[in-house]
C-alpha cells in the first residue's frame, strides 16, 4: 500500500500519510511525500496543498530504526527543502504528535494548524542526538532562539494550546481539522503571498541572543555527559551568525557525528529496549484486559500513599484502607499534603488538584476493597500479615478483581497461594516515591493469568509508568542485582576504599549519586533489620546503625550533615571506624582506583543479571536494561548494565569476575554459565536477545 496518497478538493491539494504506527519517516514515506507534493506543485489545477496523516499521531519523526545504516535518499532536509521551492502555499494539518522529523516536515510548510490533543516537539536529544532537518535553523526563525532552544534542548513536546502560544502553530481548531487547513491554505493563495519559515527574521524574539547563551549554559551545565547540547548550542547559534544554508550544513554535519556516537546508540537502542519490554511471552498481543474503573489501596504509608496518588493521577477513583482510623487520616493527610505542594510548586493547578483530591477515600478494615477492579496491597514486608490479607481479600473482593502486592521482596506464589484465585495474583512492585518513579515491575507469579499480566502491562502504561515483567525471586530484578552492589560496596569499604570514593567511582560513571549518599537519603535501619531478620551481617553498616548514625535523618550516616547541608561531608569518625572494622577482619587496607570500584561494583551485577536471564526471571537482556535506566538511576547514555557489558566485551568481564573471585576466594563471583557461555563463544547479551 502507498504510505503517501493524494487527492483533490476543489483546488486544494490533499497529500495524506499512512504508515503505520506512527507514521514515522522511512525512506518509502520521504520518497513518497517528495513525490507527491512535486506532483500537486506542477499541477495548473491545484492552487495549494495540505499534508494531512493518518492513524494516531501525525508523524513521530524520522525512522529512529533507519539511524546509523547506509542513508536511503531522499534525505528529509532534502524533501523539506524541496517544499521551499514550492511556489503554492502548503499548510500542515497536525493531529496527535508532531515530533522530531514530524515537526519539522511542518515546519517547511507555510502555516500550521493543530487540533486540541496535538503535542509538537523536537524530542531529538532524547535520543543523543539534535534535529537534522532543519529545526535548529527554522524554529528560531519562528518563534526566536532562546524558546526555540529551551524546547529541544528539555525536548519535552509542547501541547497544542502552547505551541500556539509560542507561535509554532498559527491556529488550534477544536473540530474538523482537515477542513480548517484547507481553508487556511485556500486563504493563503488568495493574498498570493508565501512565508517560508526560512525567511522569517524572529531569532530576536523572547529576549533575543543574551536569552539564547543564558539558556544554552544552563542547559550545557544540566548535562555535561552528552555532547548534544553543545552541538544544539552551536546550531541555533548559527542562525545570528549564518546564512540559512550555511546553517543547515553545520546543523547536519553534527548530526551525522552524533548518529555515529556511542551515547546516541545507546539512547536508541534504550527507546526500543522499552517498547520491546512491552511483548510478553504467552500473552498474545491481543490480549483484552480486564477494566480497571475502581481502586484500592491496602496500607497508606509512604507507598501506600504515593500508589494512591499514581491512580487518582491518572483519574481512577481510589480507596485507601488502613486498620485504623488514625492511621488512615495520616495516610489521607500525606496525599493532600503531596498535591499541595505541587500546587505550590506550580506545578498543578488548583482545580485539578480538587479533581485529583475528591478521587481518594478513605476507609478502615478490608471490607471496603469490595468494589474494587483492582487490590493493590502495600502493607510491611512480613509474609504472615501478607498472606492474612489476601485471605481475607479473597473473601471480600468482587469476582474478577485483580488482587496485587507491592512486596519488594517476598514470593508472590505464597502470597497468591493464600487465595482461592491464585490467577487473579500478580506483584505490582512499585518503586519510591511512588507518583514520581517510572519503573514498575509486574510480577508474574505461576498462576497468573495472561489477561492479569496484560492488565498490569496496560495499568502501568495508564499510571504513565514503565512496566516490565518480571519473574518470582528474592527481589525480582532490580533488588536482587542491587543486592550484588551493595554487598560489593561495603566490601571496598573494608578493602581500603572511603565512602566518598566509590560515591565519586560511580558519580563519575555516570549516576547522580553514589550507593552511600543513597544509604544515607534512604536511612540504613531498615536495610539493617532485614539482615537481622534473614541473619546477614554487614560489618560497616551494621557498625554504622549500632552508632546511631542512621543517614541523614540522623544528621550522620556514611557522612556527616552539618545543620542545614544539602549533602553529607567526610567524617573523619567514619574513617577511623572503617579503619576498625579492617582491622578486626585482618584486612590490609589499600588505596583502590576509581576504575577498580566501577569494575566491582558493576560486573557482579552484571553476572546476577545473566543468572536471571538464564532462570528465566527477566525474559531478555533489554527488559533488565529498562529495569536499570527506569528505577536505579543508571545513566541512559550507558544503555543499561547488559548493553554495557556488550560495550566492554564479555571476555573481559567474565576475566574480571575470575580475578575477583580468586582473589577473594568467593565462588559467587565467578562468571554465571550463561555469562561464561556467551564469552566462550565470542558472544554478547545482544545475541541472545537476537536468538530468542
Ligand atoms: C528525528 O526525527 C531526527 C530528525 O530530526 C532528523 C532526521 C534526518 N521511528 O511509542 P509507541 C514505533 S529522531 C521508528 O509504543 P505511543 C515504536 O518502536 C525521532 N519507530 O506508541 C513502536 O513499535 P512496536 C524523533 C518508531 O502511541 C510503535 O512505533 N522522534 C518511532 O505510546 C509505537 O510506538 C521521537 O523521538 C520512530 N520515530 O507513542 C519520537 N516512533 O509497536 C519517538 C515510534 O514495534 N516516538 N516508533 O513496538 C514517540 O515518542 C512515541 O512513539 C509517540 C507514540 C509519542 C509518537
Amino acid at each position: 500500500m502507498d504510505k503517501v496518497r493524494i487527492t483533490a478538493q476543489d483546488g486544494i491539494a490533499i497529500v495524506t500519510i499512512a504508515s503505520p504506527p506512527v507514521n514515522a519517516l522511512d525512506a518509502a514515506l520521504r520518497a513518497g511525500l517528495a513525490e507527491a507534493v512535486g506532483r500537486a506543485a506542477a499541477d495548473p489545477d491545484i492552487r495549494a496543498i495540505v499534508i494531512a496523516a493518518e492513524g494516531r499521531t501525525f508523524i513521530a519523526g524520522a525512522d529512529i530504526g533507519e539511524f546509523g545504516k547506509p542513508p536511503a535518499p531522499p534525505s528529509l532536509p532534502d524533501v523539506i527543502n524541496g517544499f521551499d521551492a514550492v511556489t503554492k502555499p502548503i499548510v500542515a494539518a497536525i493531529h496527535g504528535a508532531a515530533l522530531g522529523g514530524g515537526l519539522e516536515v511542518a515546519l517547511g510548510c507555510h502555516a500550521r494548524i493543530a487540533g486540541p490533543a496535538a503535542k509538537l516537539g523536537l524530542p531529538e536529544v532524547k535520543l543523543g542526538l539534535i534535529p537534522g532537518a532543519g529545526g535548529t535553523q527554522r524554529l528560531p526563525r519562528l518563534i526566536g532562539a532562546a524558546p526555540a532552544f529551551k524546547l529541544m534542548a528539555e525536548g519535552t513536546p509542547a501541547s497544542a494550546a502552547e505551541a500556539l502560544k509560542l507561535g509554532i502553530v498559527d491556529a488550534v481548531v477544536e473540530t474538523d481539522l482537515l477542513q480548517a487547513a484547507i481553508t487556511k491554505a485556500n486563504d493563503l493563495a488568495a493574498a498570493g503571498t508565501l512565508r517560508r519559515t526560512r525567511d522569517l527574521d524572529r531569532r530576536s524574539a523572547a529576549g533575543g541572543q543574551e536569552a539564547f547563551e543564558q539558556a544554552a549554559a544552563a542547559a550545557l551545565k544540566r548535562d555535561p555527559a552528552l555532547p548534544n547540547i553543545a552541538a544544539l548550542a552551536d546550531a541555533v547559534r548559527a542562525t545570528f551568525t549564518e546564512r540559512f544554508e550555511d546553517g543547515q550544513a553545520l546543523e547536519r554535519a553534527r548530526f551525522v557525528e552524533l548518529v555515529a556516537d556511542d551515547r546516541s546508540k545507546a539512547l536508541r537502542y534504550a527507546f526500543f529496549a522499552e517498547r520491546e519490554s512491552a511483548r510478553v511471552a504467552g500473552v498474545p498481543k491481543d490480549t483484552a484486559p480486564r477494566p480497571i474503573g475502581q481502586a484500592a489501596v491496602i496500607g497508606a504509608g509512604t507507598m501506600g500513599a504515593g500508589i494512591a496518588v499514581c491512580f487518582a493521577n491518572a483519574g481512577i477513583p481510589v480507596t485507601v484502607i488502613e486498620t485504623t482510623a488514625e492511621l488512615l487520616a495520616r495516610g489521607l493527610d500525606r496525599i493532600t499534603q503531596t498535591y499541595a505542594s505541587a500546587v505550590k510548586r506550580g506545578s498543578l493547578s488548583a482545580e485539578e488538584e480538587a479533581r485529583r483530591n475528591a478521587l481518594v477515600s478513605g476507609k478502615v478494615g478490608l471490607d471496603a476493597a469490595a468494589e474494587a477492579d483492582i487490590v493493590v496491597e502495600a502493607a510491611f514486608e512480613d509474609m504472615d500479615l501478607k498472606t492474612e490479607i489476601f485471605g481475607t481479600l479473597d473473601r471480600v473482593a468482587k469476582p474478577g478483581a485483580i488482587l496485587a502486592t507491592n512486596t519488594s521482596y517476598l514470593d508472590v506464589d505464597r502470597i497468591a497461594a493464600a487465595t482461592t484465585r491464585p490467577d487473579s495474583v500478580i506483584g505490582l512492585h512499585f518503586f519510591s516515591p511512588a507518583n514520581i518513579m517510572r519503573l514498575l515491575e509486574v510480577v508474574r507469579g505461576a498462576k497468573t493469568a495472561p489477561d492479569v499480566l496484560a492488565t498490569g502491562i496496560d495499568l502501568g502504561r495508564r499510571l504513565g509508568k514503565v512496566p516490565v515483567v518480571v519473574g518470582v525471586c528474592r527481589g525480582f530484578v532490580g533488588n536482587r542485582m542491587l543486592a550484588r552492589r551493595t554487598q560489593e560496596a561495603e566490601r571496598l569499604l573494608i578493602e581500603g576504599a572511603l565512602p566518598h570514593e566509590v560515591d565519586a567511582a560511580l558519580t563519575g560513571f555516570g549516576f547522580r549519586m553514589g550507593p552511600f549518599a543513597v544509604s544515607d537519603l534512604a536511612g540504613l535501619d531498615i536495610a539493617w533489620r532485614n539482615r537481622k531478620a534473614l541473619g546477614q551481617v554487614a560489618p560497616v553498616a551494621d557498625a554504622l546503625c549500632e552508632a546511631g548514625r542512621l543517614g541523614q535523618k540522623a544528621g550522620r550516616g556514611y557522612y556527616l550533615y552539618p545543620e542545614g547541608a544539602r549533602s553529607g561531608v567526610r567524617d573523619p569518625e567514619v574513617e577511623a571506624l572503617l579503619a576498625r572494622v579492617s582491622a578486626r577482619l585482618g584486612v590490609t587496607r589499600r588505596t583502590i582506583p576509581a576504575e577498580e570500584i566501577v569494575e566491582r561494583l558493576v560486573y557482579p551485577m552484571i553476572n546476577e543479571g545473566a543468572r536471571i536471564l538464564d532462570e528465566g526471571i527477566a525474559q531478555r537482556p533489554g527488559d533488565i536494561d529498562v529495569i536499570w535506566l527506569n528505577g536505579y538511576g543508571w545513566p541512559a547514555w550507558r544503555g543499561g548494565p547488559m548493553r554495557y557489558a556488550d560495550s566492554i566485551g564479555l571476555t573481559t568481564v567474565a576475566e574480571r569476575l575470575e580475578a575477583f573471585a580468586a582473589a577473594r576466594g568467593e565462588p559467587s563471583l565467578a562468571p554465571a554459565p550463561l555469562l561464561r557461555r556467551l564469552a566462550d563463544a565470542g558472544q554478547g547479551f545482544a545475541d541472545l536477545a537476537a536468538a530468542r
